[in-house]
């Protein structure tokens, strides 16, 4: 009985459950950030902001250990159901990519970030610390099936966009269009 109840222990340790962030901001750290990131571990974190708005993300700290396309330790950036970036080591190499000064930005209102780390490091690595925040979405300067999302005139504000018409014309139901 006591050797279920330890098996069954280790496999939920082994499930990673994500962290769910819905707030316009903050800041998030490898575990036992400033010091030492342990082994063998999973975080997952699923940032959600209103829609109308992004996710942008940057790096504060990065020190992760380097490994060949980056398969060993690895801070993994998604959203809309693509890879933005998978990030590992301190500088950028030919073949991996360090965060350096660059900011990252989602594709949707959500951005999922994965830490993860391999069961070995050949050194003591401190990890990451980032700090994100809401960003209002421009929707005047995106295309709708290759057509501005307005027909006449766009106007953004923060959070949402809304379409006005030249003299003669009226909005259209949908909101987008102007007819005579
Ligand atoms: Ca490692
Ligand atoms: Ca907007």
């Amino acid at each position: 009985m006591m050797r279920l109840f330890v098996l069954l222990a280790v496999l939920y340790s082994g499930v990673s459950s994500s962290i769910v962030l819905q707030k316009m901001y903050g800041r998030i750290t490898s575990p036992n950030f400033p010091n030492v990131y342990p082994n063998h571990k999973e975080r997952i974190w699923n940032i959600t902001v209103p829609k109308g708005y992004s996710v942008r993300i940057y790096f504060t700290h990065f020190n992760l250990e380097l490994s060949y396309l980056c398969e060993y330790d690895y801070v993994k950036l998604s959203s809309g159901g693509r890879t933005l970036a998978t990030l590992c080591g301190k500088d950028s190499t030919d073949t991996e990519e360090a965060p350096g000064n660059k900011t990252y930005n989602s594709i949707d209102n959500n951005l999922m970030v994965v830490f993860r780390s391999d069961y070995s490091n050949e050194k003591p690595f401190t990890g990451f610390e980032a700090f994100y925040a809401a960003e209002d979405i421009n929707e005047c300067q995106e295309l709708s099936d290759g057509e501005p999302l307005c027909n006449h005139h766009c106007h953004n504000y923060v959070g949402g966009y809304y379409c006005s018409c030249r003299i003669g014309y009226t909005l259209h139901g949908n909101k987008r269009t102007c007819i005579a």
